[in-house]
């Protein structure tokens, strides 16, 4: 169990889209599936203790640095509009005032959700996340979502790094393992920024 949610909590639940959680998606993770009771569990908790649930999708142009074809590590995925690119159809969305945050739109490797890297540049820029965050008074941050190795590991990194109150929840994520034990390794690393492991 976690602290209760309050209105200074944010959940924010990472990029759980087809390409990533859905059979049949361009970088699916086996087991992704495994997280969307819990997730889906998570956010209705979330929403009863007046927290705000905040979604991101990884939202890429055709061609980006971020995918093989044009130089990069990734298979095709997550581009913009497509099937890969939307919400698994189990996430439950029910927000009519849906906060979301997309990153990678502009060929930049999206990896936090707090920061994008600008691929000539070596520079990172921040998205609207920070900001919206602070504005609603919210100071500590629980996380869900794919993957633990890369957007779930950067994301919380970066919140630390800001300042907030980071808990990630380990039944709600699961890693992409291009090398076996990155997911295990990158939860070392957030343990190690003073993350709390729930
Ligand atoms: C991600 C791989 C490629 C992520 C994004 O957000 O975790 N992983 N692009
Ligand atoms: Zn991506």
């Amino acid at each position: 169990m976690i602290a209760p949610y309050d209105a200074n909590t944010a959940l924010l639940v990472l990029d759980v889209q087809n390409d990533f959680a859905s059979p049949g998606g361009s970088l699916a993770i086996a087991e992704a599936r495994e997280i969307l009771p819990f997730v889906n569990e998570e956010i209705a908790r979330a929403r009863r203790g007046g927290a705000r649930v905040v979604y991101t999708q990884d939202w890429h142009p055709e061609s980006t640095p971020h995918f093989q074809k044009d130089g990069g590590i990734w298979p095709t995925h997550c581009v913009h509009d497509s099937w890969g690119a939307a919400f698994h159809p189990d996430l439950v969305i029910d927000d009519p005032m849906l906060q979301l945050i997309r990153k990678g739109t502009g060929g930049e490797d999206g990896y936090s959700a707090f920061t994008v890297m600008v691929p000539t540049s070596l520079e990172k820029k921040p998205t609207e996340l920070e900001q919206r965050l602070r504005a609603w008074g919210v100071k500590r941050i629980v996380i869900v979502g794919l993957a633990t190795d890369y957007c779930v590991k950067d994301t919380s990194l970066d919140a630390r790094r800001l300042g907030f109150d980071v808990t990630v929840l380990r039944d709600g994520t699961r890693a992409v393992n291009r090398t076996p034990g990155d997911g295990e390794r990158a939860l070392e690393e957030l343990v190690r920024a003073g993350v709390h492991l729930r």
